[in-house]
Formats: structure tokens, C-alpha cells, sequence
């Protein structure tokens, strides 16, 4: 039975299924409790439903293993409390927990980014800097490879992350460099070419992206490589409600000087198509006209000339007009046919294309396509002409940004030379689109949960399955910790046969094949599965997945179509005739690499339905690149970095208990915090760890001459920690916690230190 005190902490029941702490307030012998979220609630002197809170819960911790209540609510009201201090950051072992703050905080300054600086994990308080600090000295110290997840859903705070990491290896790797101010400048072109307003997040990344960041072997920045991932390219040409298209056209119209926009003719955003279909055109706290200056200052610093900013600008005033052309109806010999209306728009385009305003008219509205025997061509309705339109512009934008993503990698990617025989070490930074579940989801939204599913699975590998694999094959005595792994999902969007995403791809490759027959095809072979959720009737064209982070439905409508990514071969003899320089360099490029498949005239249904000269989809390519994605992680020392969203309406000091614990739950968060605490994720092989740490070997107790690399480890071990601290030998390996790693690297230093006095103190007595 609890007896409450005044000034007691208790667990009470809340409507969110777990429990939530309440103070106890006593006056004139009335007993109130305030929970968490200052709601007031009368109770009786003794209350069994109530619990007392364990003393590490009342103000909570620093590192979530050392929570006394570990269970969901403490660990809940351990980020709550924090997040009302202002305390964003809060490691699992070295596992960092990042929650949104939706405010500036003043933890980002120059004197923080030196604070942090060499430092071990865990002696000053949770930071993304300690983090950064940690790769970097890892990398020097095992050399070997880095890169951080940083990992969460929309709007949670990934590319913020990114960014800080970015920051502050920039700053400690030298003396601000030209290189350095590069690789930090490549930022402000990716987000206005690739961030748009959405719904979750004002500055969403519509792209994912891997930074490699590449270190001399003194640990200065030589350079770096970014490699992108599939842009949402449907975004140009629609948008939702209150969602915006990519930032650099509004940039674009807001910032630009009177005169070049005169010579592009171009206007207001709510004049385009383009950029006013989700009725919002300016984004609240986002100033567009500064946000212009900022990235044609980046342009510079990334070498782009004035001329190839001209270009580029050209192409997207064209994209503008042409989303502004219209299309009237015709009919001739009985067939339905349209033209292009003669305007300003339709001749601007034709003029920015720099092409012949009749061979655009041609290619818009008819389709060639060939018999037997001939070429012929067919008219297009009004409808077909603006979705082919449309594709254009997509594949135009699509392959800009691509050429952009190159042009800053030709500038930042310093290739080694031959003779450079000094190995060089990076740490990679990965910043994808985070899990997305809208009212309405479609093709992209399957890929960018594809992703976030992979990501997860990395994790669960890392954290989980490898760690306890580990422990068994070295004989160390461990008691099994569930996980949720999502293998299943993966198997069934891309592992299993006849797996989801290998529907859609041979779907797409099936000329007859429409978005009907492929939710057939689905249904057939995954009905029985639980991941899949089949749709409701027969007129449904929605099917559901049961994703790691909770079931999302995606209506199927135009699948195939995104997948395919198809030009028709109109459009690609268009750009041959264009003199546009720059529009047809981007179309030239490997179709591979940017990502729209050009189907050509000749073979197109050869190619749709032989399997040897298939042209890649977009989900082809998406996984190939994934795939090389996770090969490249495998290969390198992983760090984790966790963010939280912890409100819906992107609001300061608003913790909302319900949301958050959703996140922490399909995060695996328990579970993480479980085998963090019980586990031993630093582990060093006897002969490395000797190595490192001889200086710590009192070599009377265990000569290394004689005694082997286990017995000097287990004599270190036993020299360095206190009787009773948990740290364990296996067969070739030592086994510890992470503030093991830490006490051990600041008394090596210390030690180090030490021994450098006696020896100037000697070579003083010999003067
Ligand atoms: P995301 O990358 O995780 O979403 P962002 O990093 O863009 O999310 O963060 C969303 C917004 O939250 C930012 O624009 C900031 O306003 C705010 N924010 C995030 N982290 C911080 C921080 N450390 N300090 C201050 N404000 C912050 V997405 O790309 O949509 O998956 O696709
Ligand atoms: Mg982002």
C-alpha cells in the first residue's frame, strides 16, 4: 500500500496506456496530484493503484540505461521532462535520442563545437556534437570507417542533425578551409532543389542522401561525395493541399533581379500552375528572398559560373511556362486530338528550350509509335497531351537535379592519386526521407517506407541480432532479449518470390499491365501474409502494408505508371533538335544514374516485354542504389542518432505523451535501452585492446612477454575498473560497457601523460 507524502512522486493511470508521474500536493489534509501535464486530480490517502517513482525518474537521466523504472512510462517522462528543460538530447548507451525542439536553442555555438571537441562519449552531457566528436575519434583511432543513421519520421529532425554533424567536423577537422566551406555550402543548393513545404514538415527532404565526408590521415577534410536518392519527382508538377513545390522556384521569383525575370518573363508564384495547386505559396518563418541570396552564394562557392546559373534558371522558368501552356480540344478525320493554345507560355517554353515552338507543338500532342513496317502517329487528347507534359517536366527536373548533384560532387570529390600511398578514412552521413503516412499515399510513399523499413532493419542487425550472435559464439553467458524484427516486411515488399515490389516492376514491364491487374497480382499472392492488407471490395483500389512504424495504405492508382517513368520518344527527338546546351547535357547523361527511362522509338514494345533489354525502373534503380547503400554501411562503424517528432503541429515545448510513445515503441526503444543496459557493445579483439591500452598494464602482475594478449586484457580490465563492474572476456574478444570505453581512454590519456612528465623529468636530469 502507498502512503503519500507531500512533495512524493507517483506513476498514475493516463488515457494513454501507460502510466504518467504526478506530484503529490498535501494542504489541509485534501491530497492532490499534479501529473506530468499539470492536470489535477483529488485521490484518497491510500491509493493502491498508485506507485512510487524511483528516485532516477523524479529528475530524470542523462543516459536512459541508468532509469530505475525501465519500463514505457520512464522512459517516456525521462524525454518529457527534459524536453520541458530544453534537454533535447538523451543517449541509450551511445545510441543518442534527439527530440524536436521546434526552437532555436543556443547549444550550437563556436564555444559548444570546442567544448565538445576530444572529448570522451558521456563526460559532458548528451550532445549531436558528442556524437560527431565520437566518429571522428573512432575513425582515427580504429581506422576504420564511420557513418551515423541518423534515423526518425517526417519532420523529426534528421537534415537539422545532418547539418550540426556536418558543422562540427567541418570545425574541428582544421582551420575552415576552402574545402570545408564547400562541403558545408553544397547543403543550401540540395534543400532548395530538393526540400519542399509539406504538411509535417516545412523543410522537408524530398530526397535522401548519403554524405561521405573524406579525412587526411592528420584528420583534416579532403573532401567528400554525395550521393542522392530518388527525388520525389511528382512534386513539380502537383502538390497538395497547403504543400508547396521545391523551394528554388519560389526562391527563384521572390529573390531575382526585375530585370532577368523580365528577360524570362516571368511573374508571381501564384501565377504558375505549377506552384499555386496547394493554395500556398509563401511558407511562414522561411524568408524566400534571403533563402535566394543564400543559395546563389552557395552556387559561387560550389563554382558554378554565372552562365551555368543562367542556364539553370532558364530551364526552370521553362518548366514554369510550360506548366502554364493549355491544350485545346480538336477533332480531325473523326479522331480526338488537341493543340497548344498560342501564348506567351507556349512561346517562352519553346524560346528557353530553345526549340522550334511548331516541333514542341508536334511532340506534345501526337505520339509516334511503330507498326510492322512503318513509324506512324497518332493525335493525343487534351488530357493525354498534359500528362506527357507532364512527364517532361518531371524528367527535366528530375535529371537537373541529378546534374547538380554531380557538378557539386566534380568540386567537393578529390580523387587520390596514384602515388598516395596513405590510407584515407571517411565518415558518411545519412539523411533520407523520413517514414511518411498522409491521408493519401502513393508510389513514392511505398518507396521513401521501403527506405525507412531498410533503415530499421540495420538497426535491428546492429543493435540486436549481430550483438547476441556475438555473445554466443564467444561463450558469453546472456539471457536472450526480444526484439520486434521487421525482416517479414522486408521479405514481403522485396525479398520473398513474387515479392511486392517485383510485382509492381514486372507489372510496369507488361504493356497490358494496369494498376487493376497489379492489385490482382498482389492479392493472389499475398493475401495470407499479415503484412499485406487487402482492399476492402472489389471497387477498392487501395491496399495497406503493415510497416514497422505502423500500417499505412496506399491507393494504387498511377503506380505503374511512376514506375515506368517512361519520355515518350517524341519528347527525346525534341531535346536532340533543342540547342539548349545544358537540356541536352542532363539528357545525356547515364539513364541509370538519372533516373527517367528513355523509351525508344524503335524497340519500345521489344523492350517492354523482353526480359534481357529491360529498361530499369524507378523502383529497379531505387533498390540497386539502396542496395549499395547498405553495402557501404555494412562496411563501416555504426553510430545511431534517434530523433523524435514530439508534436503534430511543429510547436515549441509541446510534448505530446501519445505521440512520442508511438515513436519510441516502433523505434525499439525498450528494447534498445534493455540491451544496451544488459549488454556489452564495445568490443575489442585481445590483441587490439593490448595494444591500445598496454600503458594500462602493470606488467609486474602480468608480464606481456610471457603471459598472452587474454591474460594481459583480463589483467588491464582488472587493473583499470572496480571489483563487481560488469565487463566480460570471451574467446578472442573483450567484452565492455560504454563508460567502460570511456574511463579506459581517459586514464590511457592520463596515464600517457604521466609517463611523458617522467621521461622529460629524466631527459632534464641527464642535462
Ligand atoms: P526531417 O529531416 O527529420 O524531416 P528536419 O530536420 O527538416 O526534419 O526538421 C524539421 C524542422 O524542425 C526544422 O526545419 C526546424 O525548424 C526544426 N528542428 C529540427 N531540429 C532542430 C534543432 N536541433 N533545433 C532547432 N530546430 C530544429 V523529412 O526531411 O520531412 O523526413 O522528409
Ligand atoms: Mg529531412
Amino acid at each position: 500500500m502507498v502512503v503519500l507524502r507531500q512533495g512524493d512522486y507517483v506513476w498514475m493511470d493516463s488515457s494513454t496506456g501507460v502510466p504518467i508521474g504526478a506530484e503529490v500536493r498535501i494542504s489541509s489534509g485534501q491530497i492532490q496530484l499534479v501529473d506530468d501535464e499539470g492536470k489535477e486530480h483529488k485521490v484518497k490517502k491510500q491509493d493502491s493503484s498508485l506507485k512510487h517513482m524511483h528516485a532516477s525518474s523524479i529528475n530524470g537521466v542523462d543516459d536512459m540505461i541508468r532509469l530505475g523504472d525501465l519500463n514505457e512510462a520512464g522512459l517516456l517522462r525521462n524525454l518529457l521532462i527534459r524536453h520541458r528543460e530544453g534537454t533535447i538530447y538523451t543517449y541509450t548507451g551511445s545510441i543518442l535520442v534527439a527530440v524536436n525542439p521546434y526552437q532555436l536553442l543556443p547549444i550550437y555555438s563556436p564555444e559548444q563545437i570546442q567544448l565538445y571537441t576530444n572529448r570522451r562519449l558521456g563526460e559532458l552531457p548528451p550532445h549531436v556534437f558528442a556524437i560527431a566528436d565520437s566518429c571522428f575519434f573512432n575513425m582515427r583511432r580504429s581506422r576504420q570507417d564511420q557513418c551515423c543513421i541518423i534515423s526518425g519520421e517526417s519532420g523529426a529532425g534528421k537534415t537539422e542533425s545532418t547539418k550540426l554533424m556536418l558543422q562540427f567536423l567541418a570545425a574541428v577537422s582544421g582551420q575552415q578551409s576552402w574545402i570545408e566551406q564547400q562541403v558545408l555550402e553544397a547543403n543550401p543548393i540540395l534543400e532548395a532543389f530538393g526540400n519542399a513545404k509539406t504538411i509535417r514538415n516545412d523543410n522537408s527532404s524530398r530526397f535522401g542522401k548519403y554524405i561521405d565526408i573524406h579525412f587526411s590521415k592528420g584528420g583534416a577534410i579532403e573532401g567528400a561525395r554525395i550521393e542522392q536518392y530518388l527525388l520525389e519527382k511528382s512534386r513539380v508538377c502537383r502538390q497538395a493541399q497547403e504543400e508547396r513545390n521545391y523551394h528554388i522556384f519560389y526562391y527563384m521569383l521572390m529573390g531575382m533581379q526585375a530585370e532577368q525575370k523580365k528577360m524570362l518573363s516571368l511573374s508571381n508564384a501564384v501565377k504558375y500552375n505549377y506552384l499555386n495547386m496547394g493554395k500556398c505559396t509563401s511558407c511562414e518563418g522561411r524568408d524566400d528572398i534571403k533563402e535566394y541570396a543564400r543559395f546563389r552564394s552557395a552556387m559561387k562557392i560550389l563554382t558554378f559560373t554565372q552562365n551555368d546559373s543562367w542556364e539553370i534558371h532558364k530551364l526552370l522558368a521553362a518548366i514554369l511556362h510550360l506548366g502554364n501552356m493549355e491544350f485545346e480540344a480538336t477533332i480531325s478525320n473523326n479522331l480526338e486530338g488537341c493543340d497548344i493554345i498560342t501564348s506567351t507560355h507556349s512561346k517562352m517554353a519553346a524560346q528557353l528550350l530553345e526549340v522550334d515552338i511548331k516541333t514542341l507543338d508536334a511532340s506534345l500532342t501526337q505520339r509516334s509509335f511503330m507498326t510492322n513496317r512503318e513509324s506512324v502517329s497518332k493525335p493525343l487528347s487534351s488530357d493525354q497531351a498534359s500528362d506527357g507534359r507532364d512527364a517532361f517536366v518531371k524528367a527535366i527536373y528530375g535529371r537537373l537535379f541529378v546534374w547538380i548533384v554531380e557538378k557539386i560532387n566534380s568540386t567537393i570529390f578529390k580523387p587520390r592519386s596514384e602515388e598516395s600511398n596513405d590510407t584515407r578514412h571517411s565518415i558518411g552521413l545519412l539523411d533520407i526521407f523520413g517514414f511518411e503516412n498522409f491521408k493519401q499515399n502513393s508510389f513514392e510513399q511505398l518507396c521513401i517506407n521501403f527506405a525507412n523499413e531498410q533503415l530499421q532493419q540495420f538497426f535491428v542487425k546492429h543493435v540486436f541480432k549481430m550483438e547476441q550472435e556475438e555473445y554466443a559464439n564467444e561463450n558469453i553467458v546472456w539471457k536472450h532479449i526480444a526484439y520486434i524484427d521487421n525482416q517479414g516486411t522486408l521479405d514481403v515488399l522485396a525479398s520473398k518470390p513474387l515479392n511486392i515490389l517485383s510485382l509492381i516492376d514486372e507489372e510496369s514491364h507488361f504493356p497490358k499491365g494496369t494498376d487493376t491487374t497489379l492489385l490482382q497480382k498482389m492479392h493472389k499472392c499475398h493475401e495470407k501474409n499479415r503484412v499485406y492488407i487487402p482492399p476492402k471490395n472489389s471497387h477498392d483500389k487501395t491496399f495497406g502494408i503493415e510497416h514497422f512504424a505502423g500500417p499505412v495504405y496506399y491507393d494504387s492508382k498511377g503506380f505503374l505508371e511512376k514506375n515506368r517513368d517512361a519520355l515518350s520518344s517524341d519528347l527525346i527527338v525534341l531535346v536532340e533538335t533543342s540547342t539548349n546546351k545544358l537540356l541536352k547535357q542532363i539528357f545525356h547523361s547515364d539513364p541509370i544514374n538519372a533516373s527517367t527511362n528513355m523509351i525508344n522509338s524503335k524497340n519500345s514494345l521489344h523492350q517492354m516485354t523482353d526480359t534481357k533489354k529491360r529498361v530499369p525502373t524507378l523502383c529497379g534503380q531505387f533498390r540497386q542504389s539502396l542496395d549499395s547503400l547498405m553495402k557501404t554501411l555494412t562496411a563501416c562503424q555504426p553510430f545511431f542518432i534517434r530523433c523524435i517528432k514530439p508534436n503534430d503541429f511543429k510547436k515549441p515545448m509541446l510534448f505530446d505523451r501519445a505521440l512520442c510513445l508511438r515513436q519510441l515503441r516502433y523505434l525499439g526503444m525498450m528494447e534498445t535501452i534493455r540491451i544496451r543496459k544488459a549488454g556489452y557493445p564495445i568490443r575489442h579483439t585481445f590483441q587490439q585492446f593490448l595494444d591500445r591500452y598496454r600503458v594500462l598494464l602493470n606488467s609486474v602482475i602480468c608480464d606481456p612477454k610471457t603471459e598472452s594478449a587474454k591474460a594481459c586484457s583480463e589483467s588491464i580490465c582488472k587493473n583499470v575498473f572496480s571489483a563487481g563492474d560488469d565487463w566480460k572476456i570471451g574467446k578472442t574478444k573483450v567484452f565492455l560497457k560504454d563508460f567502460h570505453d570511456t574511463m579506459l581512454e581517459l586514464k590511457r590519456d592520463k596515464a600517457l601523460n604521466e609517463k611523458a612528465l617522467i621521461i622529460q623529468k629524466v631527459l632534464r636530469g641527464y642535462k
